[in-house]
């Protein structure tokens, strides 16, 4: 998404999007991949888009994506193959191999990462001995290629750097008993930089074909897309949780310092790096992938869904029927999603949904019911309480969704901004151009007198969740035994 923000005197914010461009992974032979080069087009499109929208020159170019996959390079700056998906099975097993030479605890120390099988640490153990690998001088995540392509400079960094688990939160640069243990060449990656860092300016040749007048700067912003949404989080004071809802949902605390402990790692939390020294203390939910897969599938199988009535249905199926554990990893590749949420149904002794409402229903109280869990541990596991839950990103939209996390957390939830991630790449790019200043909290003060956001109180028995939760899920594991 291409975005322009202006700081009219009185401290507001207009966001206006200038473009969208669909992310359509494409599998050949048995590896799926991204089509980097077509999201790199859609990027020059949004660049376009947005100098058409603008009469002065462009104040600056922020990019953030989603986590923990990268582009490799050859000495002379050729990308080796398509950039590898993080739902490619190619990193199964990874975990108990290096388990073997670097115990989960040791790793959970040094890293404060959660475990999940696509992390890219262990997306370079699998890739090792590849030729793409043996090849590669240089290792960029997804918006430090997209980013580098644009500027010719080559970063990496912070927010999504931490993703890597081979970050250390605490010095919050490598860890070289990790890398060490994995085998894996730090000097792959470029020089680490901070969200608001100079990250270059727009090559003539960007310029030529998007007809940008230059210079143009290029800010390192959150590029972690969590990150950015982060920011965005229009809270006051310290006494909130953020779920930041789309294909994924990531529930959890913006904390000062990381949490390390085993109990931590046992409830598989991660401590990812965020804006302005911040760790962003959360768990990765399987999220709205969980319907957009099923929408896929109704599609597929000649009965698409209108999204809009599917959900008014969904608000009339009896709630709490059925539950499913929205962290299993069985959800995790692309797929036939009715079937496998009918077979984990099963599996769980559960009645199984079988209209597409009911599964609807189904996916609403297992996420909901997956956000209240998260919040639950992470509070206890930070020794905070919360007082409001902010739901950001695409599933603000999703009334019965926000009204759902409300009750099952016994929460109130103010949900917005939809367009969360873009909001925070801009204050963060607009900070740096000496547009907007202060501190996160002036930042998010900027956005709640900018934005309307809509409140859900909790309502119904709170009790009941938990029961449904005892029957249907029994002891949910957060870590795969490895
Ligand atoms: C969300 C996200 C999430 C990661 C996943 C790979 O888009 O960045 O924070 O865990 O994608």
């Amino acid at each position: 998404m291409a975005a322009q923000a202006s700081d009219r005197g009185a401290g507001t914010l207009r966001l206006h999007e200038a473009h969208r461009f669909p992310n359509r992974p494409v599998r050949t032979g048995d590896t799926l991949h991204w089509d980097i080069l077509s999201l790199y087009g859609g990027v020059l499109d949004g660049l376009r888009a947005a100098g058409a929208h603008t009469s002065g020159p462009l104040a600056s170019v922020g990019i953030d994506s989603w986590a923990v996959d990268y582009g490799l390079l050859d000495a002379s700056g050729a990308l080796l193959g398509n950039p590898v998906h993080y739902r490619d099975p190619r990193t199964e097993g990874e975990a108990a191999k290096l388990a073997a030479v670097l115990p989960p605890r040791d790793l959970y120390a040094a890293t404060g990462l959660q475990h999940l099988p696509f992390n890219t640490l262990y997306q370079l153990t699998a890739a090792r001995g590849s030729a793409a690998l043996e090849a590669a001088h240089r290792l960029l995540l997804v918006p430090d290629l997209i980013a580098h392509w644009l500027t010719g400079v080559a970063g990496t960094e912070l927010t999504n750097a931490s993703t890597t688990q081979l970050l250390d939160p605490l010095t919050r640069y490598w860890s070289r008993q990790v890398a060490d243990a994995a085998g894996i060449d730090l000097t792959l990656f470029a020089p680490l930089r901070e969200p608001g860092d100079p990250a270059g300016e727009l090559l003539p040749h960007v310029l030529a074909e998007t007809g940008l007048a230059g210079p143009v700067p290029v800010t390192a912003v959150g590029s972690h897309d969590t990150a950015s949404a982060v920011v965005a989080v229009p809270a006051s004071g310290e006494d909130f949780a953020y779920i930041a809802t789309g294909t994924w949902s990531l529930a959890g605390l913006e904390l000062r310092a990381p949490v390390l402990t085993e109990e931590s790692r046992e409830a598989n939390f991660t401590n990812e790096l965020g804006v302005d020294g911040t760790v962003r203390y959360l768990r990765n939910i399987m999220g709205l992938w969980l319907l957009q897969e099923c929408l896929r599938a109704w599609e597929a199988q000649g009965a698409p869904q209108r999204l809009d009535r599917l959900l008014r249905e969904a608000a009339d199926v009896p709630g709490l029927r059925t539950l499913v554990d929205a962290g299993d990893p069985a959800f995790l590749a692309p797929g036939d999603m009715p079937r496998r949420i009918a077979d984990a149904c099963r599996r769980a002794g559960a009645p199984v949904p079988v209209t597409p409402a009911e599964t609807t229903r189904c996916v609403l109280d297992s996420l909901a019911h997956a956000h209240r869990r998260a919040l639950d541990d992470a509070q206890r596991l930070a020794g905070r309480t919360v007082r409001t839950a902010h739901v950001v990103g695409g599933g603000a939209h999703n009334t019965l969704l926000c009204q759902l996390t409300a009750d099952a957390c016994g929460l109130p939830v103010v949900a917005g901004p939809a367009e969360a991630a873009a909001l925070g790449n801009v204050l963060v790019q607009a900070r740096t151009a000496g547009a907007v200043r202060g501190d996160l909290a002036d930042l998010r003060a900027l956005l709640r007198g900018t934005l309307e956001l809509r409140r859900y109180e909790p309502s119904g028995d709170r009790a009941a969740w938990e029961s449904a939760a005892r029957r249907f899920l029994g002891a949910e594991r957060h870590i795969p035994a490895t």
